[in-house]
């Protein structure tokens, strides 16, 4: 049974990156950071809890992770732990650095003394590509990267330590380059999941109106469900290498909310309200990848589409009246 350790385990990721290893016959272990609200940790591996094996642990405490890989002795890690957060990136940058940057850099150092061949994913970003763009309007592995926050700037570090080891210790490290990444699992002060779950509110009488940013940037987003096959498909190819994962599509904002509140037979304009609060200091304004290469080398192509995706996440808030 090959063993998979996954740093992030609780997260949206982690918990379908899980799932997916399991139905491929992986024994599953996973790192999650103590938080003292326990049900944040577990809502997400509920189903698989009795499957898994989980350590409490931190990128940022050397020690434990040593500890933790010495006796997991994985075959294979996801790393995906992170602050995932851009906006909050502007408000705590030193915390986002120690985590995204040198938090990846200590997990290879110990994966390098305890597990030199163990195979190595790392979690890298689209948002290290700032507002660079191809002249195709594409962001794709050769396109230049400027990123334009604190966690742009940490996850290229991370990123260029992952490519530093391959080259340096010839250890089987690989990025994936995701762009973004939903499902009904997305915590709900991202874009995506803020706009159903307010519009959601404000179709059932709840709420009078949704605060948002910037309404203009456009994203690439996909479903996490698909990208983390991708992440599979990434660490078992023959070679260690660097992939960007994307749809190919761009929406903006606007018409993402648009979408949603005419799914519920709203017009958002009569709802939308912008609000300085959730303005960043430098947005990046534009996303579009290419994804060619790992269709190319990995087989790997989205399969749900936007529409699908839109889908699935507005359902399970309309199901479920807890959220
Ligand atoms: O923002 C705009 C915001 O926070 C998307 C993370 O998974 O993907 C994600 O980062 C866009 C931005 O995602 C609000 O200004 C407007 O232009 O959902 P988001 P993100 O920043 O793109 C990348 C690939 C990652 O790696 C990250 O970990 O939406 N926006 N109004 C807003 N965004 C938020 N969160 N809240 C608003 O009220």
């Amino acid at each position: 049974m090959p063993r998979a350790l996954i740093t992030g385990i609780s997260g949206q990721d982690g918990s379908y990156l899980s799932e997916y290893l399991l139905e491929k016959g992986y024994e599953v272990f996973g790192l999650v950071r103590r938080n003292s609200i326990t049900e944040n940790q577990q809502s997400r591996l509920e189903k698989i809890s009795t499957l898994i094996t989980s350590y409490y642990g931190d990128l940022a405490d050397q020690g434990g992770i040593y500890r933790i890989l010495d006796q997991v002795k994985p075959d294979e890690i996801y790393n995906l732990a992170a602050q995932s957060h851009v906006r909050v990136s502007f408000d705590i940058p030193q915390f986002t650095a120690q985590t995204n940057a040198v938090g990846v850099l200590n997990l290879l150092e110990a994966a390098r003394q305890t597990v030199p061949e163990a195979r190595f994913y790392q979690a890298s970003s689209s948002e290290m590509f700032g507002n660079s763009v191809d002249e195709d309007g594409r962001q794709r592995e050769t396109t230049p990267m400027h990123p334009v926050s604190p966690y742009g700037c940490a996850k290229l570090f991370g990123y260029s330590i992952v490519r530093n080891y391959r080259f340096s210790y010839g250890m089987f490290c690989s990025n994936g380059i995701l762009f973004n990444h939903e499902s009904p699992r997305r915590a709900s002060n991202f874009v995506t999941s803020k706009i159903i779950k307010n519009a959601v509110a404000i179709y059932r009488g709840e709420l009078d109106f949704l605060y948002l940013g910037n309404l203009d940037s456009k994203r690439d987003w996909g479903h996490a469900k698909d990208y983390v096959t991708a992440m599979h498909a990434i660490l078992n190819h023959d070679t260690p290498d660097d992939f960007v994962i994307s749809t190919g599509e761009t929406h903006s904002i606007r018409e993402f909310c648009s979408i949603v509140f005419g799914n519920l037979g709203l017009n958002y304009e009569d709802y939308v309200r912008q609000d300085e609060r959730f303005m960043r200091p430098q947005e990046l304004e534009y996303l579009c990848g290419d994804s060619t290469k790992a269709k190319k080398i990995l087989n790997w192509s989205p399969k749900i589409t936007f529409d699908q995706l839109v889908q699935d996440m507005l359902e399970t808030y309309l199901n479920d009246t807890k959220k």
